[in-house]
């Protein structure tokens, strides 16, 4: 009987060392393998916040079609969706020179894009969870990323 125990406390000692290696691994390779500013900058979200690591591991919304923004009381307008895929859509068209609203919501808890940066137009705002926040600038003609904080989850403003 005692032996059985010391066995059973044996295995699961070793069984919890194992699974929490694993853990850890899975984190490190995570930022091996995204990542540039993962572990370089923001070492705290892989180590702090998994969910950043599982978001960016996902490729789900890293490419694809880019949405168009639609006029709506002259102004284009577009909603982007924060999920665990990061942002969707991935990549917006919008056209220069004219007045924009791009309306960002933030569907998950799973990610760490609970701000929205855009910084070639001077934006950083949070997004409270399921709370539709409305950022308006007038885009110039070129390429521009949308970030998380860390600038880690992107997406792409394609400005025509
Ligand atoms: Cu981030």
């Amino acid at each position: 009987m005692y032996r059985k125990t010391i066995i059973a406390t044996i295995t699961l000692l070793v069984a919890a060392i194992a699974l929490s290696a694993a853990a850890f691994g899975a984190v490190q390779n995570c930022c091996k393998a995204n990542a540039q500013n993962c572990c370089a900058a923001a070492q705290n979200c892989c180590g702090a916040a998994q969910s950043c690591c599982v978001s960016m591991r996902m490729p789900g919304a890293t490419s694809g079609v880019a949405a168009e923004a639609a006029l709506q009381n002259g102004a284009q307008t577009a909603t982007v969706e924060i999920t665990d895929k990061g942002f969707e859509p991935f990549s917006l068209k919008l056209k220069a020179g004219e007045p924009a609203k791009v309306t960002f919501v933030r569907k998950t808890d799973e990610t760490c894009a609970k701000e929205v940066v855009i910084k070639d137009y001077n934006i950083n705002r949070k997004l409270p969870l399921n709370e539709p926040v409305t950022v308006e600038f007038t885009p110039r003609k070129g390429e521009f990323t949308f970030a998380c904080g860390m600038n880690m989850i992107k997406g792409k403003l394609i400005v025509e």
